[in-house]
């Protein structure tokens, strides 16, 4: 199938619009950045402890790659599964792909078999991108056992410095400079109305949705998030997050560095003696964290400091909801000026913007970054409108959120109104200044740290035991992490489980480890609904009061 066959198209008189308004520029992100190479050819745009390169030489690199992609048979439209650790590598392929055409699926470096399989088959990727190995993980002996098991994987692009196998390929040869050969081949450009790239939902019911992002919606993307950053030629960028995750990537992340030719940083972990370590070292501007590791740094810096983090202008966090009082230390401690960012890979980003007073930069998740933005907070039962100033869930469409995911009809009857507001599942409050205060999510989900992860899909796996009669997961307040997941379970007569049993299944079981829930109570029933569900809100105030007696 073409990949745009999947896609549900945003109506032809709202194309108009987008372009009329300049918002769609009809340019591609291959095109964008070899512009912004030619702008800043000598200027240095990727560095790490192994590399440091400039416009022209990453420019020269991404041809090559494009060039030994197309001569290895991979064609404009193939997708690509790119599971990567942060590393220059992984921006090198990535320009490649877009140059060309080729659909890279942004998979996580946390996913195991479970996901990576219906990625490859969601998608029908030809290809596989990941590390040999990478924290005691054998991430090439389970490509090979997806390759083995998919009828449309080809190749195995791997990163690592073991040597060379004969059945896969090597990603850094793949990004090596350009050579004779490279240099003769005609390379493909793709459309901006194609898919340039698949992100991944959160994914309420089960597994991630894929979410095709075109080159003009993208684009438009980075163009609107990248001024209210202020991102600009002398912006040094360190990425912790992982780099296919849509903030990092593209709001402005790395993709908006890029074009604006500033310096990417890509670091492995977000653990505070590294980060800080690279702030200084490389006078990083600008970063992006979620909560949870930002109240890690906060506690470092309690002990070291924040000396090392003098460079620092703007410091970006969100993916879940920032605590006040996390909010109010960073505002007091770190060099440089706060920014909350509540986005989604389905589209609408909000953020404060940096000359906001501090109440609002303290207190609320930001507003969206263009007035073509729609938003519309409607009562969860009735689907109407609230009255402005109370709270409701979210509903947006714009001109970089997609009006459907990926080949998923079902998901979309839920997920989309038929005039094509993404259904978001937050709880938010409008305030009469604009900006939003996210209170809660209406969908199923659990927030750890950042990772959002379906209620459901936990059951499902939960039920992969024998001993379990009837499973709910939970989210349980956690004062770093935001969340954590609590699984509630009723057991078959006689039988016995632990949190370790669990824990162990879901190993087994090929999941991302931060699936596994981190607390099991067992009970004898679960709690109905008048309909017969089970009672999540009633499960989840037994834990609040819980936590409260304890405290
Ligand atoms: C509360 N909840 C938030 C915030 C996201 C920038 C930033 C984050 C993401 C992201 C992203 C939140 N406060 N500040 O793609 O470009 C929760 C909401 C939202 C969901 C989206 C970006 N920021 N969230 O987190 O697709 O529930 O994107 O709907 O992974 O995270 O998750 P995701």
């Amino acid at each position: 199938m073409r990949t745009r066959e999947g896609t549900t198209p945003w109506p032809a008189e709202i194309v108009e619009r987008y372009r009329t308004a300049g918002l769609w520029q009809g340019r591609t992100l291959g095109d964008a950045f070899a512009e912004a190479a030619h702008v800043h050819a000598d200027r240095i745009a990727l560095v790490d402890d192994a590399v440091s390169l400039t416009y022209a030489e990453v420019h020269d690199r991404v041809e090559a790659c494009a060039a030994r992609l197309i001569d290895r048979g991979l064609a404009p439209d193939d997708r690509v599964v790119v599971q990567l650790p942060n590393h220059w590598t992984f921006v090198v392929l990535t320009l490649a792909c877009l140059r060309v055409g080729i659909v890279p699926v942004m998979a996580l470096p946390a996913h195991r078999e479970h996901e990576l399989r219906h990625l490859v088959s969601a998608s029908e990727a030809v290809a596989l991108v990941t590390p040999d190995s990478l924290r005691g993980f054998d991430h090439l002996a389970l490509a090979r056992t997806l390759r083995a098991s998919s009828p449309t994987v080809r190749d195995l692009i791997v990163l690592g410095d073991t040597t060379p196998q004969p059945d896969t390929v090597s990603l850094t040869a793949l990004c090596a400079p350009s050579d004779e050969a490279t240099r003769t081949r005609r390379l493909p450009t793709p459309d901006a109305a194609d898919v340039a790239v698949f992100l991944l939902s959160g994914g309420t019911t089960g597994l991630p949705k894929l979410i095709a992002r075109t080159h003009d919606d993208y684009l438009c993307n980075i163009v609107l998030t990248s001024p209210p950053s202020a991102v600009d030629r002398d912006t040094v960028y360190l990425v912790t997050l992982p780099m296919g995750h849509n903030f990092p990537l593209a709001c402005p992340g790395i993709l908006g560095t890029l074009l604006a030719g500033g310096t990417v940083v890509p670091l492995g972990s977000p653990r505070p003696e590294r980060a800080f370590a690279a702030i200084e070292r490389h006078g990083i501007t600008h970063t992006a964290a979620v909560p949870a590791v930002v109240a890690s740094w906060l506690d470092h810096a309690a002990v070291e400091g924040f000396d090392a983090l003098r460079s620092l202008r703007v410091l970006q966090v969100g993916g879940a909801r920032l605590a006040d009082e996390l909010a109010e230390r960073v505002v007091r401690g770190f060099p440089g000026t706060l920014q909350q960012v509540f986005g989604m890979a389905e589209g609408l980003i909000n953020v404060t913007r940096l000359d906001d007073p501090i109440e609002v930069v303290v207190g609320t998740q930001g507003r969206p970054v263009s007035s073509f933005d729609e938003l519309r907070v409607v009562d969860e039962t009735t689907g109407l409108e609230v009255a402005a100033g109370e709270p409701g869930v979210l509903l947006t469409r714009g001109p970089y959120t997609p009006r459907g995911y990926y080949d998923a009809p079902e998901a979309n009857a839920r997920s989309f109104t038929p005039d094509g507001f993404y259904i978001t599942g937050d709880i938010v409050r409008q305030r009469p200044d604009g900006n939003l205060v996210v209170e809660g999510r209406s969908k199923d989900m659990i927030n750890r740290g950042g990772e959002n992860i379906s209620a459901e899909e936990v059951e499902n796996l939960v039920y992969g035991l024998a001993s379990v009669r009837l499973a709910a997961a939970v989210a349980m307040p956690h004062g770093t992490l935001g969340e954590t997941v609590c699984l509630f379970a009723v057991l078959h007569d006689g039988c016995e489980l632990d949190l370790a049993a669990v824990r162990a299944h879901f190993d087994t079981s090929g999941v991302a480890a931060f699936k596994r829930p981190d607390h099991l109570v067992t009970v004898e029933e679960l709690p109905l609904t008048k309909v017969g569900k089970i009672d999540k809100k009633a499960l989840r105030e037994r834990l609040a009061d819980e936590l409260t007696a304890s405290e």
